[in-house]
C-alpha cells in the first residue's frame, strides 16, 4: 500500500523528463532531488530514473557546475522565488537555470540506477558528466587543505542548519525589496526567518553579479557536502571499471578527500562544518556531521566513534533521526533543517551504518518508515511525535522510502 502511494507520489510529480520536488512549493527541477528522486524510481523504472538524470545533466554548464535549479519555462516567474529572473543564469542548451549548486550525491544515483537494471550504454552517457562535476568543485572550491567549500547555505541542501548561524551573522543584509513565495504553501514557523531570506538573497546576488566566479561572505567547508563528493569519487571509480576505463585517480582522490576530512573536520566524535574565511571549526549537534559514514575509507575508529554520537547525541532510539541534535539549546522539532527529521539525510545515514551496524541502519529505516506511516509523504517530520510538516507529496521522501523498503 505504502509502496503504491509511493509511486503514486512520483508519477503525479512528474514533469515529462525529470519529476519537482513538490508541485507547489518547488515547481521546477531540483539538483539533488533529482538524484535522490532517481535513486527510487531506479526500483520500479531504472529508465524513468536514467530520463531524470539525464536531463538535470542537460543543464550542466560548460565549467562542469551542475545549477541547483534549472527551471521550467512554463511555470510563472512568481511561482517560486529567486526564479530565473534573479539568476539572470543559462544552460548552454538554453534553460534558464539557478548559478549555485548542491551536494554531489548524483554519481550515487547514476550507480543504483545502473544496479537495477544494467545499462552500460547509460554510464558511459553519464559518466564525462559526472566527473566534469567534480572537476568544478575541484577547480573552483577546493582549499589549500583539500576540502571543498561551499558559498550559500542553499548549496549545502541544509539551507537554514544552526551550523550557518555564526557564517550567516557576518553577511550584510539585502535591503532591496523581494517577496517571498514560499510562505504562500507553509507556515512562517516551519521555514527559514526573513532575516535568513535577506541574507540568502544578498549572498546569491553577490555571487551573480561576480557572474558566479567569486565566493562572497559565506564559503564554509559542509561535512555532508565532502561527503557526498568522496563518495562520488569512490562510486566514479565502479563506474570507470564498468566503462573499461582506469578508476585509478578515482580511487586515490576519495582516499585524500577522506583523509583531509578525517584531518580537518573530526572534532569531538562528529564531523564539523569549517569556516574558510576564519580557518576556524563550526561546532554544532547538526546531524550532517554523521554523513562521512558513507565514505569506504573511512577509519574504523573514527566510524566507531560517530557510531557512538549517533545513539547518544541524536537519540534516534524513540523516533525518527533528527537533522540536529535534541540534546542542544538551538534544537527545534519544527523548523525546517533546525531540527526535523528529513528522509534524504536519514536515507544518507542509513547508507552509512548498512554495512557497519546492520541493527541501527534497521532502527533508522524504521524510523523512517513510521514517519510515513504516521504523516503521509511529507517533506520533514517531528522525530519525536512523527507529526508531518512542510509540503504534502513530496518526491525524495516517497522515492527513498521505495528504495529502503524495496
Ligand atoms: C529546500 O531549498 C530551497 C532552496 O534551494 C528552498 O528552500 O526554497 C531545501 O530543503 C533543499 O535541500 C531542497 O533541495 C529544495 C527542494 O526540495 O528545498
Amino acid at each position: 500500500m505504502i509502496l503504491r502511494d509511493a509511486v503514486r507520489v512520483l508519477v503525479a510529480n512528474w514533469d515529462g523528463s525529470y519529476t519537482v520536488p513538490s508541485r507547489r512549493l518547488y515547481p521546477h527541477q531540483w539538483s539533488w532531488d533529482s538524484a535522490f528522486i532517481a535513486i527510487g524510481n531506479a526500483r520500479w523504472s531504472p529508465r524513468r530514473a536514467r530520463i531524470e538524470l539525464l536531463s538535470l545533466f542537460g543543464a550542466q554548464w560548460r565549467d562542469g557546475r551542475v545549477p541547483h535549479i534549472v527551471f521550467n519555462p512554463a511555470v510563472p516567474e512568481g511561482a517560486y522565488f529567486p526564479g530565473p529572473e534573479f539568476w539572470q543564469a543559462h544552460a548552454p542548451g538554453g534553460s534558464a537555470t539557478s548559478g549555485i549548486v548542491q551536494p554531489p550525491v548524483h554519481a550515487l544515483a547514476a550507480w543504483k540506477t545502473h544496479l537495477a537494471e544494467p545499462d552500460p550504454a547509460f554510464l558511459r552517457r553519464i559518466y564525462p558528466r559526472l566527473v566534469a562535476q567534480q572537476e568544478f568543485l575541484r577547480a573552483a572550491r577546493r582549499s589549500p587543505e583539500g576540502l571543498i567549500s561551499i558559498v550559500h547555505p542553499w548549496e549545502s541542501g541544509m539551507d537554514n542548519s544552526p551550523a550557518w548561524d555564526l557564517p550567516l551573522r557576518a553577511v550584510r543584509r539585502d535591503t532591496v525589496g523581494f517577496v517571498r513565495r514560499d510562505l504562500a504553501t507553509v507556515s512562517a514557523e516551519e521555514r527559514p526567518t526573513d532575516r535568513d531570506y535577506e541574507r540568502y538573497v544578498s549572498l546569491a546576488r553577490a555571487y551573480r553579479d561576480s557572474a558566479y566566479r567569486a565566493p562572497g561572505e559565506f564559503q564554509v567547508e559542509c561535512p555532508l557536502f565532502n561527503a557526498a563528493y568522496g563518495v562520488a569519487e569512490s562510486t566514479l571509480a565502479r563506474i570507470a571499471q564498468v566503462c573499461g576505463l582506469d578508476p585509478e585517480p578515482h580511487e586515490r582522490e576519495a582516499a585524500a578527500i577522506t583523509e583531509a576530512m578525517v584531518e580537518h573536520l573530526f572534532d569531538g566524535g562528529l564531523f564539523q562544518a569549517r569556516d574558510v574565511r576564519t580557518g576556524r571549526l563550526l561546532h554544532s549537534s547538526s546531524t550532517a556531521g554523521l554523513t562521512p559514514l558513507m565514505l569506504p575509507h573511512l577509519p574504523d575508529e573514527v566510524a566507531e566513534a560517530l557510531i557512538g554520537s549517533t545513539l547518544d547525541r541524536f537519540a534516534f532510539k524513540d523516533g525518527a533521526l533528527p537533522s540536529y541534535s535534541p540534546a542542544a539549546l538551538d534544537f527545534d522539532p519544527a523548523r525546517y533543517w533546525r531540527g526535523p527529521s528529513w528522509i534524504n539525510l536519514t536515507w544518507l545515514v542509513w547508507q552509512g551504518l548498512k554495512d557497519r551496524r546492520p541493527d541501527l541502519a534497521d532502527l533508522v529505516a524504521e524510523g523512517m518508515v513510521n514517519s510515513v506511516a504516521r504523516s503521509g509523504f511529507r517533506e520533514y517530520f517531528d522525530p519525536f511525535s512523527l507529526h508531518g510538516h512542510g509540503s504534502h507529496d513530496f518526491s525524495w521522501s516517497a522515492a527513498l522510502l521505495l528504495d529502503v523498503v524495496a
